[in-house]
């Protein structure tokens, strides 16, 4: 009886881990200003390990990025300025 309460317990606590979800960060990224901008910029986050998803636009000036959630966002922005562009955070929500 005990050992399955400990079971059941591992479960509980594990759960949360197991079914993380992702989130959806929105960089702001003003200097971008041609479909060049966009390809290195999406070049660069791509290649950021831990990253789902990422896809820059020219015509709002952003990029959207789907990481973990417990991924470090500054690890988006130091991507971005290796590449010689400034980005800043304008939203995180979660996605599914
Ligand atoms: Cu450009």
């Amino acid at each position: 009886m005990k050992r399955l309460f400990f079971l059941v317990l591992a479960l509980v606590l594990m759960a949360p881990q197991a079914w993380a979800e992702n989130k959806k960060v929105t960089i702001d990224i003003k200097d971008m200003t041609c479909s060049l901008c966009v390809i290195s910029i999406n070049k660069a986050l791509r290649s950021t390990d831990g990253v789902i998803k990422a896809k820059a636009s020219l015509k709002t000036h952003q990029a959207e990025v789907i990481v973990p959630e417990g991924f470090d966002n500054q690890a988006l922005l130091t991507a971005i300025s290796r590449t010689g562009y400034s980005g800043e955070i304008q939203g995180v929500v979660s996605a599914p």
